[in-house]
C-alpha cells in the first residue's frame, strides 16, 4: 500500500459514490468508532459477538444434525465418516447450494438475529434492507476423498463497475482460528481495484460464470504484492459477524487441522436499489426455496437439485426439511412486503 493519505481520501471517494455512502463518509475525517472504521479502510471487518456463541454453537449443532438427518452415514463424533458418499454435495470450497438449505429455518433464524441485521442497518443507515437466501459453507479436515481447495483469489464485482457496491457477510459458528480454514483477504486492496483495473485491463480474463466475478491471475496477484498488499488469514469465534466489501480480493481456505468450518453466508442491501422486477423475482425465489447468490437483489436464482456422479443426487429435496418460520423483522428482508401490486 502507498500512504495512508492516498488510502484515506480514496476511501472518502469510493465512499460518496454508492451505498458505502450512507455511512455517512462526508469528505472530512469522519470517525464512526467501530467496525465501519475497518471496512473503509481495510476493506474488511470483523464484528465480535453479532450472535452470542452459545447460539451460535447451537446453530452449528442444528447443522450437523441436518447433515445427519440425510441419514447416509455422516456422524459428528466420527471423523471417518467425513467422506462425500455419506454427505449430501458440498463443493470443494465447502458450499452446499442445495437442498433448499438457502431456507432452512435454522439458516433463516441466523439471518434474523438482531446482531447481524444491526450490523448492515448501521452500514446503510436503513432499517429497509432485504437479504440474500445465500449457500452455506462447511468444510472439514483432512479430507483426501475431494479434489483440494486450490486458491481462487477474487473480487465478487465486475471489473468494469467501479466504486462500492456490495457488501458481504457471513457468521461464523465455530471456533476459526489461523489453521482452521475460512475467509482470507487482502486489506486495504479494495481502495486499489480501480488503479488495478485500468492498469491490467488487457490481463486474461479467468472465465467465470457471471460477470459480477473477477479472478485474480498470477500477473494479477504479483501487482497486489508489488503494491504492497499482504493476505490475511481472518481469524473469529462463533458468532462473530465477518464483513467485506464485494471488491476486496479474498477466497477460502480448507481447515489445517482437526477443526471444521461451518458458516452462514450473510448479505443485505438497502431494498431501495433493488427494482420491482428484482423483488418479484426474489419472490419467487422465495416461493420456490431456492438460494439467490450472496446477491440480495437476486440477480441470479439457483436450483436445489445437487448432482451427484454425473446424475440427481436421489436424496435431493426441494423443500427445507423444516420450513422457516418467519417474524414480521425477517419477512421484510425477503423483500415480499416491498413488491408493488
Ligand atoms: O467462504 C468464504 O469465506 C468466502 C466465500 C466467498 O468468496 C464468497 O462468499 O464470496
Ligand atoms: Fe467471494
Amino acid at each position: 500500500m502507498s500512504t495512508t493519505a492516498t488510502i484515506t481520501q480514496t476511501a472518502v471517494q469510493a465512499s460518496n459514490l454508492h451505498g458505502f455512502g450512507r455511512m455517512r463518509v462526508d469528505g472530512t475525517d469522519t470517525k464512526f468508532g467501530d467496525f465501519r472504521d475497518d471496512l473503509t479502510r481495510d476493506g474488511y471487518a470483523v464484528v465480535k459477538g453479532a450472535i452470542a456463541k452459545e447460539k451460535a454453537l447451537k446453530y452449528a449443532d442444528e447443522m450437523y444434525s441436518w447433515l445427519e438427518g440425510f441419514e447416509l452415514g455422516f456422524d459428528r463424533n466420527d471423523p471417518s465418516t467425513v467422506q462425500k458418499d455419506k454427505l449430501p454435495v458440498l463443493n470443494e470450497k465447502g458450499m452446499v447450494l442445495h437442498y433448499a438449505l438457502p431456507h432452512e429455518n435454522f439458516v433463516w433464524a441466523v439471518r434474523s438475529e438482531p446482531g447481524v441485521i444491526g450490523a448492515f442497518e448501521k452500514i446503510y443507515d436503513s432499517e429497509d434492507l432485504i437479504v440474500s437466501f445465500d449457500a452455506i459453507n462447511i468444510q472439514f479436515p483432512n479430507r483426501t476423498d475431494v479434489p483440494p481447495n486450490t486458491p481462487w483469489p477474487h473480487q465478487d464485482q465486475d471489473p468494469k463497475k467501479h466504486g462500492f457496491r456490495c457488501m458481504q457477510g457471513l457468521v461464523n459458528l465455530l471456533p476459526n482460528g489461523p489453521d482452521d480454514g475460512g475467509l482470507i483477504v487482502c486489506p486495504g486492496a479494495h481502495l486499489l481495484s480501480e488503479q488495478f483495473h485500468k492498469e491490467m485491463a488487457d490481463e486474461e480474463l479467468i472465465p467465470a460464470w457471471t460477470p459480477e466475478w473477477y479472478g485474480f491471475t498470477d500477473r494479477g496477484m504479483k501487482w497486489l504484492e508489488d503494491h504492497g498488499c499482504k493476505w490475511v488469514k481472518v481469524c473469529a469465534e462463533p458468532g462473530d459477524l465477518l464483513l467485506w466489501d464485494s471488491r476486496t480480493p479474498h477466497y477460502n481456505l480448507s481447515p489445517k487441522k482437526n477443526q471444521p468450518r461451518l458458516a452462514i453466508y450473510t448479505c443485505y442491501m438497502p431494498v431501495a436499489d433493488a427494482t420491482q422486477d428484482d423483488l418479484r423475482r426474489k419472490k419467487d425465489a422465495f416461493d420456490r426455496r431456492v438460494g439467490t447468490t450472496h446477491w440480495p437483489n437476486a440477480k441470479h436464482t439457483g436450483s436445489n437439485v445437487a448432482q451427484r456422479n454425473g446424475e440427481e443426487d436421489p436424496h435431493n429435496r426441494l423443500r427445507p426439511l423444516v420450513e422457516p418460520v418467519l417474524g414480521e423483522r425477517a419477512f421484510k428482508l425477503t423483500g415480499i412486503p416491498y413488491i408493488k401490486e
